[in-house]
């Protein structure tokens, strides 16, 4: 075997199901192979943001590997805020990056792409990947793929490999998947007992879930525990869209002073406050009206459990809910408690009003209940507040690390990924940066529906800023670039217009349907609205 097949055998043996990437000098040989051994799809974009954010989607949609394979310098370090992303937010990437062949290294004079020494972007990688591997011996590559591979999974955060181009032919053995060491089955059963005994003396228990949940596809178990335990289950914000159609004790999504009051009070009155996954995030836990005490908390998560003072270190996640539903008995019918809300929007008025971002959510409901719910990919800004008030869907979005340019790659990705028709939500200063990548459905046959909030601002900025001019945006005519990047586009302002215009994105497939909506600056969503006071009021800005 070539060391490059090497490489994507391993891939696809470890669950990985695309490639995305963009090629260069550096990555021609390696992208020969990936064409000519066909062992993985693959898909070209435009710019290395996207790819990087569409290897993200894919991963955190199958709760596995998502691979981005871009040229050295010039390709690789374009997506470093992408991997950033995915690696605060915990999204088992696998950056592979074309790089000089050793020859090339050793001649002496700079190479092209090169930024200050050839080590240079490796270094860059070693701050946000959790393992590397410089693929330049072939009789080491294989034991370094799985090493590198294997940390992706258990750690569910970006790894990066470099595969210098003149080793892509090089034979080598392939990959054999070393057993790791299991966790100590005396330690996890411990800690599940003491876990358990903090939930039954609690009058007021609550699991709060996060996104490790998906990341290691637990939700199916959480569901079980959840019935088991009759606990209301919150989620934060970046686990929205967790244990969507499962049948457990789900309340909502946990936001604090910007989120539903019902599901706020609940979670901050718990007296024991079990967190199953969460990022412990400022997005979530900087707006609390009071501040939760996470000493009285039980935190498992990033392969550990902390309750109170002391740590169980190796606890991964999945063995601890599997400890946790031996310890419990099933209880006859249905969950007791369902999805509550407090302020439920009710359908979308189909009147000459000019448009609202809760209205989009409105009308996003309605198709969901007409056809069945979407996949959905959010960007950073007003509309990530408005998906708050859409149905409880499977949902990628960066709510914690907060880039812009994620969402439009990122159902690119999702379709990708799940082969399913995805629901986009992008504002018009997101769209401007990776709204481009679109004009690559037409290739794959993709047909993602694309909701423009055009409000012709960065209106999250401006909520903190109204007076200031440089947060004004023009208003660029999206619905027109549309039909020139292979999609169809509309633009609408009323209310009539959005419920008619879904429609017809929802009835024409086969080309991507991009919804420009004119909302009026100033106008936002009831959730931005409260995070956004929350936020002044607690920090002062
Ligand atoms: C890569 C800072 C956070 S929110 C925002 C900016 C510039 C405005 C977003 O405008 P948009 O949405 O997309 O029109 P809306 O609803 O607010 O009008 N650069 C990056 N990421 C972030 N988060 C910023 C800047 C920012
Ligand atoms: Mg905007």
């Amino acid at each position: 075997m070539r060391l490059a097949e090497t490489l994507l055998h391993a891939l696809h043996d470890r669950g990985a199901g695309e490639i995305f990437g963009i090629p260069g000098d550096f990555a021609l040989p390696f992208f020969e192979v990936i064409d000519s051994s066909a062992v993985l799809p693959y898909y070209t974009l435009s710019h290395e943001p996207g790819v990087g954010f569409a290897a993200d989607a894919a991963a955190r949609f199958r709760s596995g590997l998502g691979v981005a394979v871009v040229t050295y310098g010039a390709g690789a370090l374009n997506m470093v805020n992408p991997i950033a992303c995915a690696y605060s937010e915990k999204s088992p990437v696998v950056v592979i990056s074309g790089a000089p062949g050793a020859g090339e290294s050793k001649q002496g004079y700079l190479l092209h792409h090169q930024a200050k020494t050839l080590d240079s972007q490796l270094a860059i990688f070693q701050e946000i990947t959790c393992d590397q591997a410089v693929l330049d011996d072939p009789e080491r590559a294989p034991g370094m793929i799985d090493r590198v591979l294997g940390n992706c999974l258990e750690r569910s955060r970006p790894v990066y490999i470099e595969l210098p181009r003149d080793l892509v032919h090089a034979p080598s053995e392939p990959v054999r998947i070393a057993a790791r060491p299991p966790a100590d089955a005396e330690a996890v059963a411990a800690c599940a007992e003491e876990v358990l005994e903090h939930l039954a003396a609690a009058h007021k228990p609550v699991v709060l879930a996060g996104v490790e949940i998906r990341r290691y596809g637990l939700e199916h178990k959480l569901a079980t525990l959840g019935r088991r335990l009759d606990i209301p289950i919150a989620t934060s914000f970046m686990g929205r869209g967790l244990l969507a159609g499962l049948d457990c004790p789900l309340i909502g999504t946990y936001l604090g002073l910007a989120g539903d009051p019902v599901v706020s009070a609940q979670v901050e009155d718990a007296d024991t406050l079990l967190l199953l996954g969460v990022i412990v995030s400022d997005t979530n836990f900087a707006v609390s009206s009071r501040q939760i005490d996470l000493r009285r908390a039980i935190d498992a998560s990033d392969g550990q459990v902390r309750i109170a003072h002391h740590v169980y270190p190796r606890i991964p996640l999945s063995e601890l809910l599997d400890a946790l539903i031996a310890r419990t008995e099933p209880r006859g019918g249905k969950s007791p408690r369902r999805l509550v809300t407090s302020s439920p929007l009710g359908p979308l008025v189909a009147d000459h009003a000019p448009i609202a971002p809760d209205d989009i959510a409105r009308a996003v409901n309605d198709l969901f209940e007409r056809h069945a719910p979407m996949p959905m990919a959010a960007d950073m800004g007003d509309c990530l507040f408005t998906a708050m008030e859409m149905e409880n869907t499977a949902l990628v979005a960066p709510g914690y690390y907060a880039t812009m340019g994620f969402g439009v790659p990122a159902g690119l990705g999702l379709q990708a990924a799940s082969g399913e028709r995805p629901l986009i939500l992008v504002g018009d200063g997101a769209f401007q940066m990776t709204g481009w990548e679109l004009g690559n459905c037409q290739r794959y046959g993709w047909d993602p529906i694309v909701l423009v909030f055009n409000n012709a601002s960065w209106e999250m900025l401006a909520t903190f800023q109204p007076q200031t001019p440089y947060n004004r945006l023009d208003n660029w005519p999206f619905h027109e670039l549309a039909k020139h990047l292979g999609g169809d586009g509309m633009r609408v302002s009323t209310r009539a217009e959005l419920a008619s215009a879904i429609d017809r994105a929802a009835a024409t497939r086969g080309r991507f349907q991009l919804i420009d909506i004119q909302l009026p600056r100033g106008k936002i969503s009831q959730s931005l609205e409260r995070f956004v006071g929350a936020h002044r009021r607690l920090s002062g800005i």
